[in-house]
């Protein structure tokens, strides 16, 4: 086979691997390469950017086996760890456009922004998380729904450069697709401290 002709039939197998998968993931975001076991990094691995830059989830989305497993390690300080099923087709979008808007220059411990109330909804509009008020609610956990609160509504104690962190491993045993947020409302509803497992 020539190189012209090699790069034809290379081309079309592009097209033909990623032609569908981009129209199915619009429909459902759950469709993706599934692992058995995946480690979620709850808080940038060290060394940390400044905040509050290392309020994520790294990676931001894993996807799993039915019956398989996701590890949370829980690297800096003050978080706490929840988990709601949500729609199949609820995107990072739909979770951020319910928490406050304008970024580190409005959303802001001065600016209190985090004690205020917020409705969380999923991609189909059902409500996931009532954050209510602080400090009637002092973290974002929400009971209806969620499959767990990781140290029920106690932030957990994070690694340090030196000293490993706490670390929660929940096995899935339905499939669906799960939001993971930060109950410590400042990362959560200030950084947008989430991500999401897909169970297949
Ligand atoms: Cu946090």
């Amino acid at each position: 086979m020539n190189k012209r002709l090699l790069g034809v039939t290379l081309t079309l197998w592009v097209v033909a691997l990623t032609g569908p998968m981009e129209s199915s993931q619009i429909q459902d975001l759950t469709d993706k390469v599934a692992v058995q076991d995946a480690v979620v990094d709850f808080g940038a691995p060290h060394p940390q950017p400044a905040s509050p830059g290392h309020h994520i989830l790294s990676p931001e989305e894993v996807t799993i086996v039915k019956g398989g497993t996701v590890t949370f390690v829980m690297n800096g300080t003050g978080h706490g760890l929840a988990i709601h099923p949500v729609s199949k087709n609820t995107t990072r979008q739909h979770i951020a456009e319910d928490l406050c808007q304008g970024g580190p220059a409005l959303c802001n411990t001065t600016a209190q922004t985090a004690r205020r109330q917020y409705l969380i909804t999923d991609g189909e509009g059902s409500l996931i998380i009532d954050t209510g008020v602080f400090p009637a609610q002092p973290v974002v956990d929400h009971t209806p729904g969620q499959l767990i609160s990781a140290g029920a509504g106690v932030l957990l104690t994070g690694s340090t450069p030196t000293t490993a962190g706490t670390q929660v491993r929940h096995r899935f045993a339905e499939d669906g697709r799960y939001l993971v947020i930060c109950i410590n409302r400042v990362h959560s509803i200030n950084d947008w401290m989430f991500g999401f497992v897909n169970v297949v």
